[in-house]
């Protein structure tokens, strides 16, 4: 059923939409494995990637409230935080399972032999980069974020800091009346390395607006993301499925992301998110397996102009992304330490992985583990 699609696959040709929605909608899901496994492996042969990495969310206290969102507070709320910028660089410091300074992952022992070592972005604290989001407060001004990046760097000057949805860069550009590309180009100029790539829900307008009323309509963030792009700073893309969308909703909005990618080719990676139901304001159950597989291989299929498909294993759990790895992905996050807004939700896994028990992962997945910096290049291979 699948051939006609096969055969645009293997002869390297973009399919279409229609294709992709018959793809979300098979039941032959090896085929769809081996397709998106194709692709996979032509565009990153058997390597799949890892970084180790550490998140932050500065706080949860945000004006915009999305009904699926279990982080978020209103200000004043039990439950509301706020870190300052020193309890943000007390935690980056406190680094990968309490790793003691000056200890690199090449000093401990691993799961796998190191074949090589190109660069070496691993800073004292056993991390290569920050991960920071967080609600939209009402009151820090854009100053605060600035200062907080540029403490950060100060603090670490090696540590890449990928910070801030396409939601938090347009809220402060409007609460800094810039321009957003002003609003991008002093967050550079701070030290922002790249930008992560939630926020971007499902574009379709009807179900954005069931999940998230408050938040900016999927044309405003891919208006941020091509700002972005334009000022040189590389982002990610996401899309949260298994809500209340239909797989149309689904193929519609990995369409907008690849027409903006042919545009700018500014993401690196794009990440399906699972959806967990817990402590929302939305009705569902927990993504099954196969339709998670079959979000992973539809979406590396279709996307043919991203370079990168991630397994967020915190929302997949570590044996489905274990199993995306031969659907077509070829990165499965990293470390993360602590992670908030999937945990509220109701998460099944831990808030940590270390680097060794991602390189087991991978390995039993039959693949190539490659620790990676934050623009894919490699640290180390694992063989
Ligand atoms: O923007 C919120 C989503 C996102 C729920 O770019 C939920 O490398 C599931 O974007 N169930 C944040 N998802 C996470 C994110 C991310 C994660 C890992 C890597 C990268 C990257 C980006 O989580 C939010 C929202 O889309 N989210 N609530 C929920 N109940
Ligand atoms: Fe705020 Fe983001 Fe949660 Fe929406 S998803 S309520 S914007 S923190």
């Amino acid at each position: 059923m699948l051939s006609a699609i096969a055969k645009k696959v293997f002869a390297g040709k973009r399919i279409t939409e229609k294709d992709a929605l018959r793809l979300f909608e098979t039941d032959d899901i090896f085929t769809l494995g081996a397709l998106a496994s194709h692709v996979a492996g032509k565009k990153n042969g058997v390597k799949a990637y890892f970084i180790r990495n550490r998140h932050i969310n500065p706080t949860n206290i945000c004006v915009n409230r999305c009904k699926f969102c279990a982080f978020s507070r209103s200000q004043g709320q039990e439950g509301a935080f706020e870190l300052t910028i020193e309890e943000i660089i007390k935690k980056i410091g406190t680094g990968q399972n309490g790793r003691v300074r000056g200890q690199t992952a090449s000093s401990k022992k691993s799961s796998g032999r190191q074949v090589a070592h190109h660069l070496s972005p691993i800073t004292h604290h056993g991390i290569s980069e920050v991960h920071i989001v967080g609600g939209l407060h009402p009151e820090w001004p854009f100053e605060h974020y600035l200062n907080m990046i540029s403490a950060i760097k100060k603090h670490y000057p090696k540590l890449h800091i990928k910070a801030f949805t396409a939601v938090e860069i347009d809220y402060f550009s409007k609460i800094s009346g810039r321009s957003l590309q002003d609003t991008l180009a002093a967050l550079k100029k701070s030290g922002l390395g790249s930008m992560p790539g939630g926020g971007a829900e499902i574009f379709s307008e009807g179900i954005r607006n069931r999940l998230c009323p408050e938040k900016i309509p999927g044309a405003r963030w891919l208006e941020v993301m091509e700002a972005a792009h334009r000022v040189g700073i590389r982002t990610n893309a996401t899309m949260l499925y298994g809500h209340v969308e239909s797989l149309s909703d689904r193929v519609d909005h990995l369409s907008r992301l690849r027409g903006l990618q042919d545009r700018t080719k500014g993401f690196q990676a794009f990440i399906p998110l699972a959806y967990h139901p817990k402590n929302t304001e939305i009705e569902g159950s927990y993504t099954s397996g196969i339709d998670d597989l079959k979000t992973m291989a539809a979406s590396r299929i279709f996307l043919d102009n991203f370079d990168h498909i991630k397994a967020y294993w915190i929302m997949l759990g570590e044996k489905i992304s274990q199993l995306a790895l031969m659907f077509g992905a070829d990165d499965i996050d990293g470390t993360i330490i602590e992670e908030k807004i999937t945990h509220s939700a109701g998460a099944l896994t831990g808030e940590r992985l270390t680097a060794e028990q991602l390189v087991d992962l991978i390995q039993k997945a039959g693949k190539t583990a490659v620790e990676r910096d934050s623009f894919y290049r490699t640290v180390r291979t694992f063989a």
